[in-house]
């Protein structure tokens, strides 16, 4: 099935009022680090809106989605704290402090962990496929998909445009067997966007996975991978499992490895075991004309690679989806890394390979819970007419960048610690951002965005 009109189109994650560094995330380095930080929730909103501006700016078609509700008041309900909000918030604070973290936390701005994505040319019956990841290895995750859910069938709804061009899923089963992380464990690999291209589902664990060789949780089990896969109809996908070097070394999810696009894949060397890395790439090279771009320990260590998140750089191709004229969007803290930077210099002048530029952008406050620019979006591909089915409240141009930047700034406390959750004043204070946000957005379009609201 050929439609050279798809393009890709960048969902980030828009971060909300409640962001903090609760260190909720096992396994992942900077989240421990920086647990108990005081965070400023207001930079990091405007950060991850300027980054959005950047891909504007450069030609991109740019759309987000909207912080989760939080606090997720229902959660600690079904905990056992009953009464009017505020008294729900006293007395968690009051008898088990550490719920507040969990519940208020701002983790669903990384939008690659929110869904899997199959583009309508993969997938059996030509409709773009999206499964919530169920995210059930942490807590303060695990309560995203409902959330996520309705979130995507208000972005992606049939209801703004006539045909039937989106199925929204729901989660797989929280079931330990099938813990599912969403796109940061998926590379949709191909010749050009609008052609049937291949998903390559990589894992952490299987039923096989020796648990001993561990020091980190392997969140992405091989069973989610192939639930979704069918669940999508993909029509072609390849399985790969992660090196458990890879994972123990702070790579919780794939994207902190590996990023591909179009028909390239780069990657650490030690992302994958070699053996592994060889099968899966031959299974990719049957049906498109894969290019593998290995990065070399000798070149950038796999601790430089995870302490700048080179591989969670966005990789892009031009605007116009040309494949031979590739860009990566990368972390400030990669120019910052002698390696990394010496790398990212020697590839852009190497023919051999697409990436001719880098754009380096400052997502700090994200990145000092784990989460990369790569982190921050949820790729979509989508045709002419499928674009002109998601809802438009959710697409952005300069305008509404800048509302939305005026809304951060009026709303958002510029630091909070995780002893501000605290105070039933901020649960106020998140509620009317949140209220604010329905308005700004337009509240026939967002109808039922957040449940509080009726
Ligand atoms: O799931 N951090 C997130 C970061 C997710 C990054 N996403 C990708 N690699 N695609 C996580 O570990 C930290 C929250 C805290 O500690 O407050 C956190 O959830």
């Amino acid at each position: 099935m050929t439609n050279t009109t798809a393009r890709e189109v960048n969902f980030d994650g828009l971060i909300g009022p409640t962001h903090h560094y609760g260190g909720l995330a096992s396994g992942n380095l900077a989240s421990s680090r920086n647990a108990m930080r005081s965070s400023n929730p207001r930079e990091a909103a405007l950060q991850g809106l300027e980054k959005m501006r950047t891909l504007l700016r450069l030609g991109y078609t740019q759309g987000f989605l909207p912080p989760q509700q939080r606090p997720d008041l229902t959660v600690l309900q079904q905990l056992g704290f009953r009464g009017p909000d505020e008294h729900i918030i006293n007395s968690t604070a009051a008898q088990a402090p550490e719920l507040l973290s969990m519940v208020y936390s701002a983790s669903s701005m990384w939008a690659a962990n929110a869904a899997t994505v199959t583009p309508s040319s993969d997938s059996h019956d030509g409709k773009v496929h999206f499964t919530p990841a169920n995210l059930l290895t942490t807590a303060h995750r695990a309560i995203e998909h409902p959330h996520t859910e309705r979130i995507l069938r208000t972005v992606f709804s049939a209801s703004h445009h006539p045909g039937d061009h989106f199925s929204v899923h729901s989660a797989v089963p929280s079931i330990q067997r099938f813990g599912d992380e969403g796109a940061a464990n998926h590379t949709r690999l191909c010749h050009a966007y609008g052609e049937a291209g291949v998903g390559l589902f990589v894992y952490g664990r299987n039923e096989q996975t020796d648990p001993a060789n561990l020091t980190f949780p392997a969140r992405q089990t091989l069973a989610a991978s192939a639930a979704v896969a069918r669940q999508h109809g993909t029509r072609a996908a390849v399985y790969l499992q992660q090196a458990s070097r890879a994972i123990n070394a702070g790579a919780f999810h794939n994207d902190v490895v590996a990023v591909g696009n179009g028909p390239l894949l780069m990657y650490h060397q030690h992302a994958y075991e070699t053996a592994a890395a060889e099968q899966a790439f031959k299974a990719l090279r049957e049906q498109l004309p894969l290019q593998t771009l290995c990065v070399a320990d000798a070149d950038v260590s796999l601790d430089d690679a995870i302490k700048s998140y080179l591989f969670n750089s966005q990789l892009l191709a031009s605007p116009d989806g040309d494949m031979n004229r590739m860009r990566l969007i990368a972390p400030s803290e990669c120019e910052e890394n002698t390696a990394v930077r010496r790398w990212l210099e020697q590839i852009t002048q190497d023919h051999n390979q697409p990436i001719r530029d880098v754009s380096f952008v400052d997502v700090r406050q994200s990145m000092s819970n784990g989460g990369g620019p790569a982190c921050l979006r949820l790729r979509v591909v989508l045709t002419d007419e499928q674009l002109a089915a998601v809802n438009p409240a959710f697409l952005l141009d300069e305008t509404k960048i800048n509302q939305l930047q005026d809304w951060v700034k009026c709303h958002y406390r510029d630091q909070l610690s995780p002893a501000d959750l605290a105070d039933p004043l901020f649960y106020r204070e998140v509620m009317t951002a949140l209220e604010d946000l329905v308005r700004l957005l337009g509240p026939q379009q967002v109808n039922g965005l957040y449940p509080f609201m009726g």
